[in-house]
């Protein structure tokens, strides 16, 4: 039986760790961290360190210019020959730092053309960025959505910056899930495929997980990951109250099931750092520290 791929979606997976369970046996990725602003505030982040969207809270990456950032892909490149995806994910949001995520992007571009490239942002600015993520060929985006009902956003997101105006509630989680979609809608049109990170905060969105599977696959989602909220008391506090926990294994489980009658559902994700390097669940970046690449 012969199966046709008309929008070349196995090529594009074909060897991201990430994208497909199988390649992340064979393939690496590795994250360079020049994107230190954030235009919305998490309730589970802290700004010392990196972006909860695609990594592991409570760990501080070494902040790199542009042209750093590139030294060390070719440096990781030379000595990890799995590598083929190179993602920037934070330490803030990469599309609040945009003069420094493409100029990332562009000369890698020209320095390192086998890479894919990747990006993972909370959203906002995305569909402003969208005709630039495609000049640049990014095939991978990951957006993470929380939520999507704005009350329920007020109990995660306690502002944005936007329009030069902070603004909070619900008004803002309404902003924010407004771009998050439009921004997911006009990638997929574009053929860019999205994977949607969502966290799972017990108490807040876990009954409303299912809801939003629903909904981004609708709107063209290729894949869905379930990621737990690491609570971890160095990471500070969650609606300025301690005591918010983590899910159990046994929770976590459960709402991938409740989300898998939508889409397919990432399951190997290891919450990489915002400067990881190797194959997933693995990370070397201590030894591609900027001082031992210089
Ligand atoms: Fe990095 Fe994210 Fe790209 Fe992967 S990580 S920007 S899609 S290259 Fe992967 Fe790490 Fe999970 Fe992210 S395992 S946190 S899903
Ligand atoms: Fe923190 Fe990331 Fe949320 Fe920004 S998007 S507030 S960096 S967790």
């Amino acid at each position: 039986l012969k199966v046709v791929d008309s929008s070349g979606v196995r090529e594009k997976i074909r060897d991201h760790p990430c994208f497909s369970k199988d390649a992340h046996h064979h393939y690496a990725r590795m994250h360079v961290a020049v994107a230190p602003a954030c235009n919305i505030q998490c309730h589970y982040c802290n700004r010392k360190y990196d972006c909860a969207n695609e990594s592991r809270p409570g760990v501080v990456s070494e902040l790199l210019t542009p042209e750093q950032a590139v030294k060390k892909t070719l440096a990781v490149a030379a000595e990890i020959p799995q590598l083929t995806v190179l993602g920037i994910a934070g330490p803030g949001d990469p599309l609040a730092n945009p003069e420094r995520t493409f100029a990332t992007f562009a000369a890698l571009t020209e320095k390192a053309p086998d890479i894919r490239l990747c990006v993972s942002t909370n959203g906002l600015m995305l569909p402003q960025h969208v005709d630039e993520l495609c000049r640049h060929n990014i095939d991978h985006v990951t957006i993470t959505i929380n939520c999507v009902d704005a009350d329920i956003g007020a109990q995660i997101y306690p502002w944005i910056f936007w329009q030069h105006r902070r603004i909070r509630g619900a008004k803002a989680a309404a902003i924010l899930i407004e771009q998050q979609l439009m921004g997911l809608e006009m990638l997929a049109e574009r053929g860019v495929l999205v994977k949607i990170n969502s966290v799972l905060i017990p108490g807040v969105n876990d009954l409303h997980l299912a809801e939003v599977s629903r909904i981004v696959k609708q709107k063209g989602a290729f894949l869905h990951n379930i990621m737990p909220l690491i609570a971890e008391p160095e990471h500070g506090t969650f609606f300025g109250l301690m005591g918010q926990r983590a899910p159990s294994a046994k929770e976590l489980h459960a709402v991938q099931q409740s989300c898998a009658n939508d889409m397919e559902i990432m399951s190997h994700c290891r919450q990489c750092r915002a400067d990881a390097i190797g194959m997933l669940g693995q990370d070397r970046h201590d030894e591609f520290t900027l001082e031992r690449i210089e």
